[in-house]
């Protein structure tokens, strides 16, 4: 129940219980949404790594299925871990998975759909040419370095293309590209597709169009949990992906999200064309913990996800499907927040919201504070600073999981700085204050927001959900996801507010709040029992 359990998710997808990682392969398929996941079926900690299956017609409600791959061949007896599906050219959907063989090593495995008629594609069957790429002595891959394949493309020569997570010698993080004729048969190319040499081991990697000109290569870095994309331009005919100037190569470059996301991966959706983005969320807090509550994991909300004007960034926010979700809408006029006030959004449920709002500041050219040269790091700003701290213009945004006394909250908050006659906008979330109970990860996040206050105002968006908190700064271009375990803030008792800890007023020119409803997610079949 809600009062025995206050973290479940309600409209983040989970399994009714035990661990969950990365989402794999997924696509839609005859008009259904399909999401598989690392699962592990017999306990709430990582281990014995199945694929989870569920299915949607909305991205909102999901059925689970069975699991689709579990271990069972020497190929991958001792795990099926992540991987993509890639629709081929008659439309049959095929699944390229990691497996770790009784060996422990990794290799890349085939699986197809026993019956393509099947749009649940509830049953899958791996190909017996498996394993179909290896380490082996003569490529010089690193045994234990080697996974996690993204969705294949088909160049113009008629030979499919994909890439494998890597590490080379020195740290160097790496795309390995494949190609194929067939989907079987796979060659390793001349040349990886990219890789940098100040990363280490490259996990999850995703290569994706996202304009005429234009691709993206996103790599989640092992050593640090942190997932980086560039912009680039990709040469089909010699297969090199090359970043755009200044599109920096290496975790210190964009992110897709600056807070808890990890092991993302996106598909195409070939019926509302647009891309959709998903990931893992781990949890903050300690293993004892999860296996006390039962499950560990979910998955982020999926996103809508597009190339920026500036063609420079991504630009993300919540698949527009969550507004089945949305009830009891609360507005507000046009409201000045003065120095230091907190007001309170009343009128929807704290625990499972959905909050748009956007700030005008009326006296920007006169109050900015200047912004140091020195100051490169955000996050290191805004875990300075806090909620708290007075500043000039900000903090100010929203108080969320908050107790009505306000000793419980997550801030996710602004402050705007002054640079030369520009300004600097940052985006904050800050965890300290979350729970008064747990211990936990409270780390603060922050990055900043290429918005120009003067040309437009400063928005937020702020999904709500129990134990996450997944924010979309100036309309999708800097996104923050964090998890927190209020004791106080829960359930009915978690507020929502707007509160202004800077010296000069600002207005809110829109605020619209909705509750948002639970998910359905049930299960075809009670099937854990049998694993
Ligand atoms: N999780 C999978 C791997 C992948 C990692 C194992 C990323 O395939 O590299 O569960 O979170």
């Amino acid at each position: 129940s809600a009062d025995s359990q206050p973290y479940r998710s309600a409209y983040h997808f989970q399994p009714p219980n035990n661990w969950m990682n990365d989402p794999n392969g997924p696509m839609i398929y005859k008009g259904i949404y399909h999401l598989f996941y690392q699962y592990n079926p017999r306990s709430a900690v990582w281990g014995y790594i199945v694929w989870g299956h569920a299915t949607s017609t909305d991205l909102v409600n999901w059925t689970i299925h069975p699991p689709a791959l579990l271990p069972s061949e020497p190929y991958d007896i001792n795990g099926c871990w992540s991987g993509s599906a890639t629709i081929l050219q008659d439309g049959t959907p095929a699944i390229l998975y990691t497996g770790i063989d009784s060996k422990n090593n990794q290799v890349q495995n085939l699986a197809m759909p026993k019956n393509p008629l099947d749009p649940y594609l509830v049953e899958w069957v791996k190909s017996p040419h498996n394993p179909i790429m290896e380490p082996n002595s003569m490529n010089k891959i690193n045994s234990t370095l080697f996974r996690d394949p993204t969705t294949a493309w088909l160049g113009n020569d008629e030979r499919w293309r994909v890439i494998v997570g890597n590490k080379r010698e020195h740290h160097i993080g790496t795309a390995l590209l494949y190609t194929s004729t067939d989907f079987v048969c796979w060659t390793e190319a001349e040349r990886p597709l990219h890789s940098s040499n100040e990363t280490g081991m490259w996990e999850c990697p995703d290569f994706f169009p996202v304009s005429n000109a234009k691709h993206v290569l996103k790599a989640s870095v092992f050593r640090s949990l942190v997932e980086y994309y560039t912009v680039g331009t990709y040469d089909g005919e010699t297969d090199i992906f090359i970043p755009d100037e200044g599109s920096v190569d290496n975790e210190s470059g964009l992110r897709l999200d600056y807070g808890k996301y990890y092991a993302s991966k996106s598909f195409f959706d070939s019926e509302k064309k647009r891309r959709i983005l998903l990931a893992w969320v781990n949890e903050s807090t300690s293993t004892n913990i999860d296996i006390m509550k039962g499950w560990s994991g979910l998955q982020a909300f999926p996103r809508k996800i597009w190339l920026d004007k500036s063609e420079k960034q991504l630009v993300q926010w919540p698949a527009e499907e969550i507004e089945k979700l949305r009830t009891n809408q609360v507005k507000l006029p046009i409201t000045t927040l003065k120095a230091g006030s907190l007001l309170e959004v009343s009128g929807v449920t704290g625990a499972q919201a959905d909050v748009e709002i956007s700030f005008s500041i009326p006296m920007l050219e006169r109050a900015a504070e200047v912004f140091e040269s020195s100051w490169r790091n955000p996050q290191e700003i805004c875990s300075q600073r806090g909620s708290s701290a007075n500043g000039d213009l900000g903090p100010f945004g929203l108080l969320v999981l908050a107790s009505s006394d306000i000793q419980e909250f997550t801030a996710v908050f602004f402050i705007i700085f002054k640079k030369n006659s520009k300004f600097v906008v940052l985006m904050c979330s800050d965890q300290k204050r979350s729970s008064l109970g747990l211990d936990y990860d409270k780390t603060t996040y922050g990055a900043f927001l290429d918005v120009d206050p003067v040309k437009q105002n400063l928005s937020l968006r702020t999904l709500i959900d129990h134990s996450i908190v997944e924010s979309f700064g100036g309309e999708g271009k800097t996104c923050i996801t964090a998890r927190v375990y209020p004791t106080l803030a829960i359930n009915d008792k978690a507020h929502i507010f707007v509160f202004n800890n800077g010296s000069q007023h600002i207005e809110i020119s829109n605020l619209s709040a909705w509750s948002l409803k639970q998910a359905k997610i049930s299960s075809t079949e009670e099937h854990d029992k049998s694993l």
